[in-house]
């Protein structure tokens, strides 16, 4: 039996593809900051579960911070200045997760990241994301960074075609991935979340999702 076939070298970095990085626990000191935050910006952008262009409520609910932020509506996916719920301005995105970001996509290789879009994804049990590209930025370029926290999820990870069957990697409160270059394009998804041990976050899964949207 190998008993380091989970052993995490360099200090839970974890390179999950050609460009993708998996930091274990990266942002684990933010999650207070990240729960304090929430309320003020759940106050103004609330999470709402918003509907396809092919007419499907998405399980997940979804708001944003920063100077762009993704929508979907009938008419398409989109990223827009203001939230289509109030008319107003996306709340700003704080200052420690912009940093957050920066330092991961950094530790992963790409130095010049700077984050104008974050997207927060909750996910309640049940919800789940089905298989899809990211897309609708500009510079496809620039890599992706998510943070996780809360209950723990199965990430589905494809390869660039979207029939082939993906890989599972469990994603825990407080990890960081870092996608880029080959995997930018990478089919992804999450499976239905399921019921665990409550967590600093309560029942459910919140996801942040950094990208240079323009
Ligand atoms: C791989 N969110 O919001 S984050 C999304 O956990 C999204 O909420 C998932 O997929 C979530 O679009 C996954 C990880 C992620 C984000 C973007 C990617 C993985 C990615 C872009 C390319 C490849
Ligand atoms: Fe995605």
């Amino acid at each position: 039996m190998d008993l380091f076939a989970n052993a995490e070298p360099d200090g839970g970095r974890i390179a999950l593809g050609p460009g993708a990085v998996l930091l274990r626990g990266f942002a684990r000191d933010l999650a207070d900051d990240v729960r304090a935050a929430l309320e003020p910006i759940t106050a103004r952008a609330p999470f709402r579960r918003m509907e396809t262009p092919g007419g499907f409520r998405m399980s997940v609910a979804m708001t944003n911070v920063g100077a762009a932020g993704w929508t979907t509506d009938r008419r398409g996916y989109r990223y827009r200045a203001e939230d289509p719920a109030s008319g107003e301005p996306w709340p700003p995105m704080p200052p420690t997760w912009r940093a957050l970001a920066r330092e991961a996509a950094a530790t992963a290789g790409y130095p010049a990241f700077d984050p104008d879009a974050c997207l927060i994804n909750e996910y309640a049990v049940g919800a789940r994301m089905s298989l899809h590209q990211d897309r609708n930025e500009q510079d496809l370029s620039q890599p992706v960074v998510s943070a996780s926290f809360g209950l723990p999820a199965t990430f589905l990870f494809g390869s660039l075609v979207r029939a082939d069957r993906p890989r599972r990697v469990p994603l825990h409160h407080g990890d960081v991935v870092v996608w880029g270059g080959e995997t930018r394009l990478a089919f992804h998804g999450v499976a239905p979340l399921r019921a665990d041990a409550p967590t600093s976050f309560g029942p459910r899964r919140i996801n942040l999702t950094f990208r240079r949207a323009r």
